[in-house]
């Protein structure tokens, strides 16, 4: 062990040495290597570094400045090993508290420090957090298809990956594009150049139509892949039990963001009328969010993910809350979500108690390159591998090549104009 990594052992064990590890430097970088990706690296005085996943679909810039111009000078000379004062610090001292533009910044921060302590220490992240639960974490793929066919020819192609989970999302007639339906082969990616898309919406076709789905699904696949579905936000409480009533027969592992959940409330009517497994949360940055729903069970699997959700150290601590309320986690993982949020994500997922599953959307070639990493699929699902810290890094001269482009999230309209969730 070199006198630097000894220096590092020693403060590590032994916290009143005067050896203290400092943050010397951080930078925030975007990328576009298909699709916009923010990522801050936080550098010490003893040569490790860290990476934080900052990325927010279409709101890109204002988390990249955020970091450059409010949190990276409040970091210079603090002790990475002191996650847990530095989240405080953030989250007490911005006064202006929550909201997804900060929680993201501090969870960039977070998963930096996290990543930092691990590489200091020789170990990978999950050592830190309780060490692992399970062998692996059981992923999650994204079918799509225009019509119910071709959404079931998607189906068995990532059965044939090996997944034994997946989500199925397909068109819905007399509706010209809708949430989760991919324009061309790739899988979905949501964030299109230029302004802002606009979808149709009809939830009278939508909810004739998802059954429909899910029985073809069933009739084809059978009862033992799991299968999931998002409504992305877009019912009412009272429309949503109307769907999650109808899919009963074809058992669901979860139903995704059946409504918009600022009113968390709400979910009171849907369970009282079915007993579809509920899904909420990609969207939500703090406990704020989820604590009825919590609380009173209102849910089945909680969708905050480290990234948007404040990082680790606030995850942790949501898991646990949630460990006692018999929900489990479900942590959002779509391409938008960069290679260092999904490491991350899983070094959390492998060693909480109450995982439920882990959504992997597979980024791009070019993103992975990007972002080499050592998580890896095998048989449904992933593992974080061995590396110490997070086990992903950042190719900063390749990354140059793909220069940031504007890009937004589409918008939905009712089929008489009134705009609606998307
Ligand atoms: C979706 C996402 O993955 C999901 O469950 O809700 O595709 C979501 O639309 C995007 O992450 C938004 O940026
Ligand atoms: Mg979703």
């Amino acid at each position: 062990m070199g006198a630097p990594d000894l220096k590092l052992w020693l403060h590590s064990w032994s916290c009143f040495e005067e050896i203290s590890v400092k943050i010397t430097d951080a930078e925030v970088f975007v990328t576009c290597p298909g699709r916009n990706f923010v990522t801050l690296k936080i550098s010490t005085d003893e040569g490790v570094y860290g990476l934080g996943d900052a990325t927010l679909n279409g709101r890109e810039l204002a988390v990249a400045s955020y970091l450059s111009d409010h949190l990276i000078p409040c970091l210079i000379g603090r002790d990475p090993f002191q996650t847990e004062d530095v989240w405080q610090y953030l989250y007490r001292g911005a006064y202006w508290r929550r909201g997804p533009v900060t929680m993201t910044a501090i969870a960039a921060v977070d998963m930096a420090l996290w990543d930092i302590k691990g590489k200091a220490l020789k170990t990978p992240v999950y050592n830190l957090l309780g060490g692992q639960s399970r062998t692996g974490v059981m992923v999650y793929g994204h079918a799509n298809g225009r019509d119910i066919e071709e959404t079931a020819e998607e189906v068995a192609k990532y059965q044939e990956l090996g997944y034994l989970a997946i989500r199925a999302q397909s068109g819905i007639p007399g509706l010209p594009s809708t949430y989760g339906v991919a324009k061309d082969k790739l899988y979905y990616e949501p964030a299109e150049k230029g302004l802002p898309p606009e979808n149709a919406w009809s939830t009278e076709k939508y909810l004739l139509h998802v059954p429909k789905l899910f029985e073809a699904l069933r009739l084809k696949f059978g009862d033992d892949l799991h299968l999931l579905h998002d409504v992305h936000h877009r019912l009412t409480p009272i429309e949503a039990a109307r769907l999650g009533k109808s899919l009963e027969p074809y058992h669901l592992f979860w139903l995704e963001d059946a409504v918009t959940a600022e009113l968390q409330e709400g979910f009171r009517i849907i369970r009282q009328h079915t007993t579809t497994p509920l899904a909420v949360g990609e969207v939500f940055n703090s406990i704020w969010d989820a604590h009825i729903l919590i609380q009173e069970q209102l849910i089945d699997y909680l969708r905050m993910t480290v990234v948007h959700g404040g990082g680790l150290t606030h995850l942790k601590k949501i898991a646990a809350l949630a460990e006692i309320y018999h929900v489990r986690t479900g942590c959002h993982g779509a391409t938008d979500l960069s290679p260092v949020a999904m490491a991350a994500a899983l070094h959390f997922d492998i060693s909480v108690n109450n995982f439920g599953i882990q959504e992997y959307m597979r980024h791009t070639k070019e993103t992975d390159e990007v972002f080499p990493h050592s998580y890896s699929f095998k048989g449904g699902y992933l593992h974080p591998g061995d590396a110490p810290g997070l086990g992903v890094d950042y190719d900063e001269k390749l990354a140059d090549k793909f220069p940031y482009e504007r890009a937004y999230l589409p918008v939905n309209r009712k089929l008489d104009g009134t705009m609606f969730n998307w």
